[in-house]
């Protein structure tokens, strides 16, 4: 199964959040890779990255950062992929720092932002996975397959005494 999806992030300490993204690609059967790449530590390793995604065969790219978030707006700068970015909650700020720094890109250069920490992670995997459904049949059955599995899940738990 070739790889579809890098799911990046700026630090070891994004795992815990990121890892929600992955979750949910295994949930769905799409293959991705996962990686530390930092805009501030590693900056050549990020432009390197970005530069190579789409000739490697990837074709989302879900970024998470947090703090002066730079990552997925750097990411995107360099690439024509699509990128998702994911604000990490940060304890200082609560993520509204990586947030705004990730969201408030010029004209020109789009990022797809979440909503902050782990939903928002959920959600990016989410979003990667119904991009590559509307050209992949499969992915796209299992995620409106998820979506029954969930509505069902609240009409059968929803008790109101
Ligand atoms: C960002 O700085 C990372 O994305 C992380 O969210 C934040 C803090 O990184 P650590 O100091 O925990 O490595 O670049």
């Amino acid at each position: 199964m070739s790889v579809l999806v890098g799911v990046i992030m700026g630090s070891q300490s994004d795992w815990e959040t990121m890892k929600k993204a992955c979750d949910v690609l295994d949930e769905l059967g799409v293959a991705y890779e996962k990686k530390v790449v930092s805009a501030h530590r590693t900056p050549d390793l990020m432009f390197e990255y970005a530069e190579t995604a789409a000739e490697r065969g990837l074709k989302v790219i879900i970024a998470g950062a947090g703090g002066a978030a730079h990552l997925p707006g750097m990411v995107a700068s360099k690439t024509v992929l699509p990128v998702i970015g994911v604000p990490v909650k940060t304890s200082t700020l609560n993520g509204l720092d990586s947030l705004l720094s990730i969201v408030q890109m010029p004209g020109g250069i789009p990022v797809a932002t979440v909503a902050i920490g782990q939903a928002g992670a959920t959600n990016a995997g989410l979003l990667a996975a119904q991009i590559l459904g509307a050209f992949d049949g499969g992915i796209q059955q299992r995620v409106a397959e998820r979506r029954e599995r969930i509505a069902k899940s609240v009409m059968e738990s929803s008790v109101l005494e």
